[in-house]
């Protein structure tokens, strides 16, 4: 039989590589985990709502029953607050930073940026949805109250990032800069096991992924690198597949592991772009860096801009590292 690697085995194997490591980051990430299969939990439980009860409504035990993405809200909130390793978390779902001002978590070394559940479109008609998390090490003095500062850091200060994709199986994968682990939930220990170790992209692949019904409003390069896919050409392999899920974790996921590349450029309804810099794009293009490929808001470097809101927009373009580079190409060749 082969040796199984859980998710909780792998994080004490890695911080033993770090003599000076105390425990907490690899507490935090155990506490992720745990968020992760709590949520899990109720997101497999989604068809059976009218069974169970709609949101706003009560259930048979008399319970509120909540939107599955509050509740992956308040149970990340929840479980990070518990760990005590960490003093703060800005949020999809919410307008402010959240600060956890008791004692333990005022001594807490890191701060979180989160969409506890992303591809929100898609909760309701049973295709896959995600979290995704960035971790960071606070700004402030340990021992104070979390400030925005702590939250306002480029990409490239991320300590740790990933996502959790609720699909066919549910799926961690992360990275702490030193490449990109994939664990598989097993639904029948309820341990995330250790399945795609050291994640690399290929270079070239064949899938491009946008939603085209916004073709009309895209940027000129964009609309060319569009028709450069469908075109016919042996030798570049083309015309490549077109494959769009309206899941941003999705979508990333199924290019990461095939090869493609996965482009949200602004549009007339999102100027900047839809996606998300602080809890969408950073964590993604971090992962998507470590495993060999790209990821750019058209011109620059996603790690390296510098965030003014936690809740800014920006163009997003990541993925297989030839794909996204050409799309640079094309943007830049027609301004
Ligand atoms: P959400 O945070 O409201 O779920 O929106 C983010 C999602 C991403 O997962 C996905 O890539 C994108 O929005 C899809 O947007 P669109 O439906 O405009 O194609
Ligand atoms: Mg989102």
């Amino acid at each position: 039989m082969n040796k199984v690697t859980t998710l909780n085995q792998f994080i004490i194997e890695q911080q033993a590589n770090v003599p000076q490591a105390t425990g907490g980051f690899s507490s935090l990430l155990h506490h992720i985990g745990i968020a992760a299969k709590k949520i899990n939990r109720e997101v497999n439980k989604a068809g059976l709502v009218d069974i169970l009860g709609r949101a706003g409504t009560e259930n048979v035990q008399g319970e509120d029953q909540q939107k599955l993405d509050v509740y992956a809200n308040e149970t990340f909130i929840a479980e990070l607050k518990a760990s005590g390793e960490c003093c703060g978390v800005a949020s999809e779902e919410n307008q402010d930073v959240v600060v956890f001002e008791g004692e333990m978590s005022r001594d807490a070394k890191y701060i979180i940026c989160m969409d506890p559940l992303d591809g929100s479109s898609n909760i309701d008609v049973n295709v896959s949805i995600g979290t995704i998390f960035s971790v960071y090490r606070r700004k402030s003095p340990v021992g104070s109250v979390a400030t925005l500062e702590d939250f306002l850091q480029p990409g490239c200060d991320q300590v740790a990032a990933g996502y959790v994709i609720y699909g066919s199986s549910t799926m961690l994968v992360y990275t702490t800069g030193n490449g990109v682990n994939g664990f598989t939930l097993d639904t029948s220990i309820g341990e995330f096991c250790l399945s795609h170790p050291n994640v690399k992209s290929p270079a070239q692949g064949k899938i491009y992924s946008i939603n085209e019904g916004n073709y009309e409003k895209f940027p000129a390069g964009v609309k060319k690198y569009i028709k450069y896919c469908q075109e016919e050409d042996k030798e570049t392999k083309r015309p490549y597949t077109s494959r769009y899920i309206g899941s941003l974790v999705a979508d990333f996921h199924r290019n990461l592991l095939k090869g493609g590349v996965f482009m949200y450029p602004p549009t007339n309804s999102h100027p900047t772009g839809k996606l998300r810099l602080l809890y969408e794009c950073n964590p993604i293009a971090f992962i998507a860096e470590q495993a060999g490929g790209l990821a750019t808001d058209g011109g620059k470097r996603i790690l390296e801009i510098r965030p003014e809101t936690i809740h800014q927009r920006v163009p997003f373009y990541t993925g297989a590292k030839d794909m996204t580079g050409k799309v640079m190409e094309f943007l830049k060749t027609f301004e």
